[in-house]
């Protein structure tokens, strides 16, 4: 099995633009305010920096509707600032990954406004356009954020698809002359020098042949497309020849977005011989909290069952182990916080079940990715009415459930929101106990989180007990353990819906990982624990071999 390139050993940290750094007083993070905090990242010992979008775009999206991809959103700053951020992070060894969405443009990027304007221009089959049907759109296809995927165009007398918002439209991949397009802006960016590339929802690009009706669920008008063209037949052609035409011959990381996509669809987006890409986000273990209405989709309020956790990440570790690569993630800009999720964001156990979660993803196989503020133990933001929010997703989820169809009220709707809600992760980084948390002097565009007068970088990095520095840790175990990286994985006591253990093994030297998931004391032993077994890391500094206190973690290893 292949284990010696540099992005198997990597911890990526993603730091989310617009709620990172502001620097100018405008309430938006920027460029300069990433450069500023560079050191920060550099001491938490992270090797690569994912960017979310910093690209000109109408912010529909918060930056996946791109309406200019070889320029800088003049919110986050000019080029100069960031080819300065790039040098400045060159300067310290860190790596920057830049977040590419080429499944869609913004309505607003010149190769729309052309593409719609007629049937025979360079651009009119950039995008994805079909004739009505019968007077109404050509098929039943219901986007991410609600709606038809579907958008009447005068001009052209047709409709574009569009999966996500309507100023969102679809890239035509059929189209060689879109996809050299496409390679040659990827190329752009590679020539400046970056080192990778986050592919957003790349498993969405090969259309299906089909465009007939889905199958609509629960009583919802449309039929999901994200169920219908995710994994599509050329998907695999294109991954491949975006390989020979941007990645090869360079020592990129590449990870793909790929939302449904299944361990076997995995083998190949991230198989280690396809020269497709380094690695994926599979969704499966974000989609694991309990779901009492699926019609609502992702909106709930239940907890996840561990069993079901633990099934999941053992299918992709056991999948994956010797043929691809795992990314290893609990959250992202689209993800509620994990210490809130599947954690007990409660000041009595914060601190040490964030440190059990992060303990329990750290030492699986795969690279592991770090949400800006995770490492703090910053929690979800529990906003209490709908004007707290801004992310359209919800907006659009509640005035679809509460207004059009009255499925739930509008106070369990703000409850599924408080859990669910991407804004839960993007409010701003809490840095100190100044004004806004120290991330801008203006008014900021999310509200800071209040908890901030206790939970901030300041306050973290000052303390060797703090979630950070056990981040610290984990993150220089990934680097000088190779167990870590080499090691196969074992599931134990499948069914102890309490305590999460596995064990990894290369030849003679096992790892063990054990985490409490609940605020109750648990006794377990465990076999694997030979004399010899020497601790790495544990949320408590004396070890009761066989007492696992509430949200304990621990790892041990064992080299004969
Ligand atoms: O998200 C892809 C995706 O599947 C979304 O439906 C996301 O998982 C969902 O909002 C979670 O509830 C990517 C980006 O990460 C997201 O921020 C963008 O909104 C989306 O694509 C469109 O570009
Ligand atoms: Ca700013």
């Amino acid at each position: 099995t292949v284990t010696n390139q540099w992005w198997q050993k990597a911890v990526v940290y993603q730091v989310y633009p617009r709620s990172f750094q502001d620097s100018n007083g405008d309430g938006i993070g920027d460029l300069p305010g990433i450069t500023s905090r560079l050191d920060y990242i550099k001491q938490l010992g992270a090797d690569v920096i994912w960017l979310n979008p910093i690209y000109r775009s109408p912010g529909v999206d918060n930056g996946y509707d791109i309406s200019d991809y070889y320029d800088i959103n003049p919110e986050f700053g000019t080029m100069a600032d960031f080819e300065t951020l790039l040098a400045n992070a060159h300067q310290r060894g860190l790596k920057i990954m830049m977040d590419i969405v080429v499944n869609h443009s913004s309505n607003q990027n010149k190769w729309f406004t052309e593409s719609a304007k007629s049937k025979d221009n360079p651009y009119s089959d950039y995008y994805i356009w079909r004739d009505p049907v019968d007077g109404h759109a050509p098929n039943n296809w219901g986007g991410f954020f609600g709606g038809s995927v579907w958008e009447y165009v005068e001009s052209r007398q047709q409709y574009y698809m569009h999966s996500f918002a309507v100023e969102q439209p679809d890239l035509n991949w059929e189209n060689p002359k879109l996809r050299q397009a496409v390679y040659d802006m990827m190329n752009f960016w590679v020539d400046k020098g970056v080192d990778g590339f986050r592919l957003d929802v790349i498993n969405l690009i090969s259309k299906p042949t089909s465009f007939a009706d889905g199958q609509p669920n629960n009583g919802e008008p449309f039929a999901d497309v994200g169920d219908i063209i995710a994994n599509g037949p050329r998907l695999s052609e294109y991954l491949q020849e975006m390989h020979q035409q941007v990645f090869a011959g360079h020592d990129l990381i590449t990870v793909g977005e790929t939302p449904s996509a299944t361990v076997a669809d995995a083998k190949q987006s991230a198989g280690l011989t396809t020269n497709e890409l380094n690695m994926v986000f599979e969704f499966e273990h974000m989609g694991l909290d309990g779901n009492p209405a699926p019609e609502l989709g992702k909106w709930n309020d239940q907890p996840v069952k561990l069993v079901d956790l633990k099934q999941s990440l053992t299918k992709w570790q056991t999948g994956l182990h010797g043929s691809a690569w795992n990314s290893l993630y609990w959250n992202n800009h689209d993800q509620p916080r994990i210490v809130s999720r599947f954690g007990n964001d409660t000041a009595k156990y914060r601190e040490v079940s964030a440190k059990m979660l992060a303990t329990l993803l750290h030492g699986l196989q795969g690279t592991p990715y770090v949400y800006e503020g995770e490492e703090l133990g910053m929690t979800s933001a529990h906003f209490k009415q709908l004007s707290d929010y801004q992310d359209l997703e919800s907006l659009n989820a509640y005035h679809h459930f509460v207004d059009d169809e009255q499925r739930v009220t509008a106070d369990t709707m703000l409850t599924y929101l408080a859990k669910m809600s991407r804004d839960n992760a993007r409010t701003p980084m809490q840095w100190n106990t100044s004004a806004q948390a120290g991330f801008t002097t203006g008014q900021p565009w999310l509200q800071v989180n209040p908890n901030y007068t206790t939970i901030n970088a300041a306050q973290a990095t000052a303390d060797n007990a703090s979630t950070f520095a056990y981040y610290q840790q984990l993150i220089k175990l990934r680097h000088t353990v190779p167990v870590i990286t080499t090691g196969d994985y074992q599931l134990l006591d499948a069914d102890d819906d309490a305590v999460y253990a596995y064990l990894r093994t290369d030849g003679p030297t096992k790892l063990l990982v054990i985490a409490n998931f609940t605020d109750q004391t648990q006794t377990r032993h465990y076999d694997a624990l030979a004399d010899g077994a020497k601790r790495l890391i544990g949320n408590y500094e004396d070890d009761a071999a066989d007492t696992l206190r509430p949200y304990e973690a621990k790892m041990y290893l064992m080299e004969k």
